[in-house]
Formats: C-alpha cells, sequence, structure tokens
C-alpha cells in the first residue's frame, strides 16, 4: 500500500521509522512518503494559513496552498482506490471497522490541517469529484492542534492489518474492537511469568491446563469488563452476536 501524508511538521511523522511500521516500510509492505505542505507555497514567507471569513478567532488553512499540494501527491499515485483522509475534530469516528475499510485501499493521502482548520472547499472540491473517496475523520470527543497525532494513528491502525505486517495474525483475531468472531468485546485480561507477583496470584483457572475452562472464563472476563467500562458497546452488539461468541468457548 501507497500512504502520502502532507503535514507542515513532517518531522511528526518520524515515529513512523520505527517499529513494526518501520520494518513494513523497509520490507516493502508499506510505501509511506511524507511532505511538507509549505513545499506548496508561493510566497517569500511560505504562508499557509489567513484570518477567517466572518471573523472569528484563529487561522484558516488557504485552499490554494492545499489544492496545488493535493493536485501533485494525488497525481503521483498508478490506478487503483485511493482514499483522502482529512483528520479533523468534526469527522466521522475512526474505529476498527473504517480501518479494516482503508486497509483495502491502494492508497491513503493524509491532509493533516492546523490551526482552526482547513478551508471547507477543499473537503468539498475532492469529495465532488468522481476520485478519490475523501473521509474526513476524527479521532474522539476531544480537541488536537493539529491532524499529525491522526495521521499517525490511521497509518499505524492500517498498517497492521496489511499482509506480513503482524508476525502472528492470530493476534489480530481475539483482540478488543476486533470484528471478527468474537468481535465487539474488549479483551480479556492477560497474565505471565511469576505466578505470583506483589502478592498477587495469577488466576487459578490459567494454571490449570484445562482449555475449556480458560476459554470460559477469558469470556466471562471480556463480557464483564465490557459491560463495566464501555456498555455502548454491548448496546451495539446484536443479541444472536453475543450467544455466538458464548457458544463459541
Ligand atoms: Cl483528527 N484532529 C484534531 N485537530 N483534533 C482531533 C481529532 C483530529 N480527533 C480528535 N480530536
Amino acid at each position: 500500500m501507497r500512504v502520502d501524508v502532507v503535514s507542515i511538521f513532517p518531522g511528526y511523522l518520524d515515529a513512523l521509522d520505527l517499529s513494526l511500521v518501520g520494518k513494513a516500510r523497509r520490507d516493502g509492505v508499506l510505501d509511506l512518503r511524507v511532505h511538507d505542505l509549505r513545499d506548496w507555497t508561493t510566497d517569500r514567507h511560505r504562508t499557509v494559513d489567513d484570518t477567517p471569513f466572518g471573523g472569528g478567532a484563529g487561522m484558516v488553512m488557504r485552499p490554494d496552498v492545499w489544492g496545488r499540494a493535493l493536485d501533485d501527491v494525488l497525481g503521483e499515485g498508478g490506478s487503483g482506490r485511493t482514499v483522502l483522509v482529512l483528520p479533523t475534530p468534526s469527522g466521522e469516528r475512526l474505529t476498527q471497522r473504517s480501518v479494516e475499510d482503508l486497509a483495502t485501499a491502494d492508497r491513503l493521502v493524509i491532509a493533516c490541517g492546523r490551526y482552526e482548520g482547513i478551508d471547507a472547499r477543499v473537503a468539498d472540491h475532492y469529495a465532488g469529484a468522481e476520485a478519490p473517496e475523501v473521509r474526513e475523520i476524527s479521532l474522539g470527543d476531544y480537541v488536537l492542534n493539529g491532524g499529525e497525532v491522526a495521521a499517525l494513528v490511521v497509518v499505524e491502525a492500517v498498517a497492521r492489518l496489511l499482509p506480513g505486517v503482524v508476525g502472528n495474525p492470530e493476534s489480530l483475531v481475539e483482540e478488543s474492537h476486533g470484528t471478527g468472531s468474537k468481535g465487539g468485546l474488549l479483551e480479556y485480561p492477560v497474565y505471565t511469568k511469576p505466578a505470583e507477583w506483589a502478592g498477587r496470584p495469577v488466576p487459578d483457572v490459567l494454571l490449570s491446563g484445562h482449555h475449556g475452562k480458560v476459554a470460559r472464563w477469558r469470556r466471562d472476563q471480556a463480557l464483564e469488563r465490557t459491560v463495566r467500562r464501555r456498555p455502548d458497546l454491548i448496546e451495539a452488539l446484536e443479541p444472536a452476536e453475543l450467544d455466538r461468541g458464548d457458544r463459541a468457548v
């Protein structure tokens, strides 16, 4: 997959050299390119923003600079499905479901806004075209200073779904928010050695060697945790889906 990130702080994306994402890049699974938006400015001060029409606080990013940048970057790609990702606190919530959808694209272009955001005509302009698909996404109900952290989140969440990035694909199956057979619940708690630490023993059932009892216990823990921490996730589940998960243990 090819991913382009455009930002006025390209250094923010340096972390994508590390860990599994860094390895995916070196292995050629992920072709990630980071661009400096100011490369598409035309004035001596390399201006990317201006005051908002209608008044109000802060600055708005200029559509002409973004338009030149995105036309160039989008034009570099080959054929295939391209999604233009616009991180914004007023976007749709990013979920594992939307991450799975983004992971099926051939190409992502992530445009990181700063200040009070990007002139709204940019999203409308590209959404009005045949391609790319445009997705305005938000990480959650809080405010960040710009889209760079969201770009880090999208790249990491998508990259680990690409074939060959996570060593053991089984580890993708049981995780919290997975949409597979155990989907919809938070993950059960996990333990390793030593069997007792700080006066706290590991639950006996995990040392029993009884796979059926371990599976039942984990399912119960996942349910209990989800009810307590994320009742909204239980509400969102079809009762049949809950039953199916229970019969699977
Ligand atoms: Cl994607 N951007 C900004 N600036 N703030 C956010 C966000 C995105 N998601 C949550 N808060």
